[in-house]
C-alpha cells in the first residue's frame, strides 16, 4: 500500500500504518509537505516581534527533561518581583515587542490573586499589548492548587487580560512516555480538555510536541492525530499553530545520549504538515532547532519561525543557543538570505508587515 498516497487521498489510516511514512526519503516527504504549504502560505515566513517572560524558575513538578526548574538542576532559583516584571514588559514594548510570551514554573509561592493581578497590571499599561499566557499544565497546577474548575481558572484568565494560551506542556501524549519524563504533570487528555474549553470560550491556542527523546515515532504520530481529531470536533478549530519542539538534552535528568539527526527532524515537521491538514501554521520553533535548521524546515512544510524572543530560558538552560534572542535585523536578512519574503505577523496570524 503506498500509505503517502492514502493520506494524500485522505484515506484513514492507523497510527500503525502512518509510521511507515518516515521510511520514504525526505526528498518525497519535502516535495508533498512543500506543495502544501505552498498552496497556503507560498514564500512567506511569519514571524513575530515578542518577549519571552518567565516568572519563576521554582517550580513543584519534577519533570526530567527539564533544565530550567530549579528544584532540578539549575542552581540560580529566582523569583521576579510585579516590579521587574512590569519593566521587563516595558522594555520589551519599547523595542517593539506585539506580544508578551509568559510561562512560568509550577510555583509554590505566588498566589493565585497574584497571579491574575500581574496580568491585570500589563493590561492596564498596554492595552495593544498581546498576552499570551499560562500553559495548560499551569492551567492544571492552579486548578488543582487552588480549588478551581478548569473553566473557572480560565475566565479568570480572560477577565484579567489573557489574551491566548501557549501550547507548552503537550510534551508527548502517550501516558507511558508521559509517566517516566513527566509524572505528577498534566495528564494527556486534561491537556486536550482545557484547550478544548479555551477555544469553546472564543479563543485561540497552540499546540507542542515535545520530540527526540525516549518516545518512538509512533508516539508523535499518535500525538498529532489526537490534536487533529479535537481541531475537528464542535469545540475545536482554535489552534493556530502546530510546534514540534525538539528536545535539548543538557542539564537535566533524562540521559539521552543521542540528538535525532536533521533528517528525522525534518521529516517529523514535513510530516506534521502532511497529516494536520486542519491546523493552519506549523511553527519551526528556531529556538530548539538552531535559526539555520528552522529556515531549511520552511522548505519542509514549515511557515513559521516564532519571533524575536529578546530572552529565552527553557531551552538554552538546556543546550539550545537562544538565550539573548535575536534581532530583527537578522532575523529578516536570514529570512531573505534562505529566499523566502519575510512576514511580520500579530499573534493570531493578521499580517502587519512584510518586509
Ligand atoms: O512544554 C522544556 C519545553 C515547553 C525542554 O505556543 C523543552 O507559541 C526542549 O511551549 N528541550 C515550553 N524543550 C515552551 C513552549 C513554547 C515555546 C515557543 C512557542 C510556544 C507557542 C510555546 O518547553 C515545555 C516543554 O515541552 N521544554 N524542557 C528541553 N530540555
Amino acid at each position: 500500500m503506498d500509505i503517502l498516497q492514502c493520506v494524500i487521498d485522505k484515506k484513514e489510516l492507523t497510527p500503525q500504518e502512518l509510521v511507515k511514512l518516515y521510511d520514504y526519503d525526505l526528498f518525497t516527504l519535502g516535495e508533498v509537505a512543500d506543495k502544501i504549504r505552498q498552496e497556503k502560505f507560498q514564500k512567506q515566513v511569519f514571524f513575530n516581534i515578542n518577549r519571552h517572560i518567565n516568572p519563576s524558575n521554582i517550580c513543584s513538578d519534577v519533570c526530567k527533561f527539564c533544565a530550567f526548574s530549579a528544584s532540578r538542576k539549575n542552581p540560580n532559583a529566582y523569583e521576579m518581583s510585579l516590579e521587574e516584571i512590569m519593566q521587563n514588559v516595558e522594555e520589551a514594548h519599547k523595542k517593539g515587542a506585539k506580544e508578551v510570551h509568559i510561562v512560568s514554573s509550577h510555583s509554590p509561592n505566588y498566589t493565585y490573586e497574584w497571579y491574575m493581578g500581574m496580568f491585570k497590571e500589563i493590561k492596564k499599561a498596554f492595552p495593544s499589548l498581546h498576552i499570551k499566557a499560562m500553559t495548560a499544565a499551569e492551567v492544571d497546577y492552579f486548578s488543582r492548587k487552588f480549588g478551581k474548575s478548569y473553566s473557572q481558572v480560565l475566565e479568570d484568565m480572560i477577565l484579567s487580560g489573557v489574551d491566548s494560551m501557549p501550547g507548552g506542556g503537550a510534551e508527548i501524549f502517550d501516558e507511558g512516555i508521559r509517566a517516566i519524563i513527566c509524572q505528577g504533570k498534566v495528564k494527556s487528555n486534561e491537556w486536550l480538555e482545557i484547550h478544548s474549553l479555551w477555544h469553546k470560550m472564543g479563543r485561540h491556542s497552540n499546540a507542542t510536541m515535545l520530540f527526540g527523546h525516549i518516545e518512538e515515532r509512533v508516539h508523535r504520530i499518535e500525538h498529532i492525530l489526537r490534536l487533529k481529531q479535537m481541531q475537528n470536533t464542535q469545540n475545536g478549530g482554535g489552534y493556530n499553530a502546530f510546534i514540534p519542539l525538539l528536545y535539548q538534552k543538557e542539564n537535566n535528568y533524562l540521559n539521552v545520549k543521542h540528538f535525532p539527526s536533521a533528517q528525522e527532524i525534518l521529516k517529523t515537521i514535513a510530516i506534521s504538515r502532511i497529516l494536520l491538514d486542519n491546523i493552519p501554521h506549523i511553527k519551526a520553533y528556531w529556538a530548539t532547532l538552531g535559526l539555520n535548521l528552522a529556515l531549511v524546515a520552511q522548505e519542509f512544510g514549515a511557515d513559521d519561525i516564532d519571533g524575536t524572543i529578546q530572552v529565552e530560558s527553557i531551552q538554552s538552560r538546556a543546550g539550545a543557543k537562544s538565550a539573548n534572542g535575536v534581532e530583527l535585523e537578522d532575523l529578516v536578512y536570514k529570512i531573505k538570505d534562505a529566499g523566502f519574503s519575510p512576514v511580520e505577523r500579530d499573534s493570531l496570524y493578521h499580517i502587519i508587515k512584510v518586509y
